[in-house]
């Protein structure tokens, strides 16, 4: 799978024999697809044979449950910035898939979703797993649909792979009837072109350029869609060139190396709360951004806020906006930094910056204590003490979890664009064994970090079979307290108890990876947890580190997200 926005081999525009299965895979790999995540199913055989009969063949990376099969193909969307392509067999194939998908829709991760279905000459005869999937697909799908007809599906595949990969990016899905399918047809395959820019709008730009020119105390809000454009350099740029703190999120962190002396992420809520201006830009205003209102900490007046995005649509509705634009982030961040660069007068911003980077190092020596704690029960954030400096710079660090995955976003600044992975905004847990496996695919030579809470370690950690059976060596640390940490204390602060938010006490999760053939090991003593980590990252296999930790160190928090 290469880092590119645009197919290197374009489709035969020769018309071809072939089965259904053989027109779709040729297509997604003219698209860039060099891996198809499933699980077995009659209904999408063709899908098999059509990547064994390709040349060069598609690699099939078989999962145990199809959540891990889309999880891991959103994945590859969010770490390539090519649509990733999951493989579902109709029926509970399809509907287990579901909630990963909407995770793609939520995060704006480009996704295809192809599904078997029920033979079209059968269909209201009650065959098996015969459902009608687009209408359960359509309200967390850019476009559901079933293509009725063999002869139709090469062109409807590059459809859904061109609309997946366009801005604002998301999950695709189309299902094939099991007759229609596996029948034969020729046909041309569309040739795949370069993706379409829009160009936003230069008025718009100007505005945000003159807003900017007149601020005292700006900040810039780096987010997902900045990486997902192949905008990462020129939010960089415009960032060093213009002297503006930046805060991010999502996969946004990275954009701006960690360390950083404009990255005041770690001051974050004093930037949010003081600045006069913020700018945010490839993120919508949702909860983790205050629905879009700033300002308003320690006396400071509301701030004005400017939303830039990468296509109409994901343009705030509900917050208040002193100006807009949407358009290919690249375009937009550099229209908007010649607008500022060339008005009238230049605004002096310094010493709202060191004001910043004050707040970042008082946090930075804050953080250091819990960093080195050596309590016992073990702290949550000693993991992070131990494993931060263990780091490479092109790490691509996985968080799936509650409290212990919070910790991580507090204490983990990555220095590249591109290696973070959180669920995003739909919260979706499970999602790591399917990310670890696109990580481990899509960097060969980087680190591949999974945090697991120990509540979702067990939602998938039965695809440590997949690690192993393909060979793919990860770092699984399991911050195991012993509970549903970050449900359990809220409901003690609601209710005074809590029920429903136990686990079992200290249970062996590196035992259960042992057991499917990798490697892993229990520790309690905070001294012990760097050495484990340094055996793990030598062990080339899969290997999970089993931290027991104290189920009071909550993290802390003052929004539950509602
Ligand atoms: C699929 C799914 N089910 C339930 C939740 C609600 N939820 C959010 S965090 C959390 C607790 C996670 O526990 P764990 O992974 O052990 O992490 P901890 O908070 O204990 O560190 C739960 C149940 C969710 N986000 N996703
Ligand atoms: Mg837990």
């Amino acid at each position: 799978m290469s880092d590119a926005t645009v197919s290197p081999e374009p489709a035969s525009t020769t018309p071809t024999e072939g089965h259904g299965g053989d027109h779709a895979v040729a297509v997604a790999a003219a698209h860039g697809v060099d891996t198809m995540f499933t699980l077995s199913g009659a209904h999408v055989f063709p899908m098999y044979d059509g990547a064994v009969n390709a040349e060069p063949t598609m690699r099939i990376l078989d999962v145990r449950h199809e959540q891990t099969a889309v999880f891991a193909a959103e994945a590859v969307g969010k770490l390539t910035r090519v649509p990733g392509l999951a493989v579902l067999t109709a029926g509970p194939g399809v509907t287990n898939g579901i909630s990963p998908i909407t995770q793609a829709q939520f995060s704006g991760s480009p996704l295809v979703v192809v599904g078997g279905r029920a033979p079209a000459n059968r269909w209201g005869m009650g065959s098996l797993q015969e459902l009608d999937h687009p209408p359960l697909l359509a309200p967390v799908t850019k476009s559901a649909r079933t293509v009725d007809q063999v002869a139709d599906l090469a062109a409807a595949v590059h459809d859904a792979f061109t609309l997946a990969g366009s801005s604002h990016r998301g999950p695709t899905f189309l299902d094939v009837p099991m007759d229609q399918f596996f029948d034969k047809a020729t046909v041309e395959r569309p040739a795949v072109g370069p993706r379409d820019r829009v160009e936003p709008d230069g008025d718009a730009l100007r505005t945000v350029g003159a807003l900017l020119a007149g601020a005292s105390r700006p900040v810039l809000v780096i987010g997902t869609d900045v990486w997902a454009d192949g905008a990462e350099q020129a939010a960089l740029r415009f960032v060093e060139e213009t002297g503006i703190p930046a805060v991010t999120n999502g996969m946004g962190r990275g954009v701006i190396p960690g360390g950083h002396p404009l990255l005041v992420t770690k001051a974050r809520s004093k930037a949010l709360g003081t600045a006069d201006l913020v700018v945010v830009v490839g993120t919508p205003l949702d909860f983790r951004l205050g629905y879009g209102v700033f300002g308003g900490k320690d006396g400071a007046p509301a701030a004005r806020v400017v939303h830039l995005a990468d296509s109409p649509a994901q343009v705030s509705g509900h917050a208040e906006l002193a100006a807009s634009a949407s358009g290919d982030l690249t375009a937009v961040l550099e229209g908007v930094q010649a607008a500022l660069e060339s008005a009238p007068s230049k605004p002096e911003w310094a010493a709202w910056v060191s004001d910043l980077q004050g707040a970042v190092a008082a946090a930075v020596e804050r953080d250091r204590e819990l960093l080195q704690a050596d309590a016992d029960p073990i702290h949550p954030a000693r993991i992070y003490g131990e494993l931060v400096p263990r780091l490479e710079d092109d790490s691509v660090v996985i968080g799936d979890g509650g409290d212990f995955v919070s910790f991580a976003g507090k204490f983990v600044e990555p220095k590249r664009p591109g290696g973070w992975l959180d669920p995003g905004p739909y919260g979706c847990l499970g999602a790591g064994l399917g990310s670890a496996i696109a990580a481990r695919l899509t960097r060969p030579s980087s680190q591949v970090v999974l945090l697991l809470g120990d509540g979702a370690a067990g939602m998938s950690l039965m695809d440590v079979d997949t690690l192993v059976r393909h060979d793919l060596p990860v770092v699984m640390v399991c911050g195991n307290n012993s509970a549903w940490g970050l449900e359990k204390q809220p409901m003690q602060m609601l209710y005074g108890y809590d029920v429903a938010a136990d686990l079992a006490p200290q249970t062996r999760y590196d035992e259960v990876v042992k057991a499917l053939g990798g490697g892993g090991e229990t520790v309690t003593d905070p001294r012990e947890i760097g050495p484990a980590l340094d055996r793990a990252f030598a062990a080339g296999t899969p290997y999970l580190v089993n931290v027991i930790t104290d189920v009071n160190a909550a993290y802390p928090r003052n929004t539950f997200g509602v």
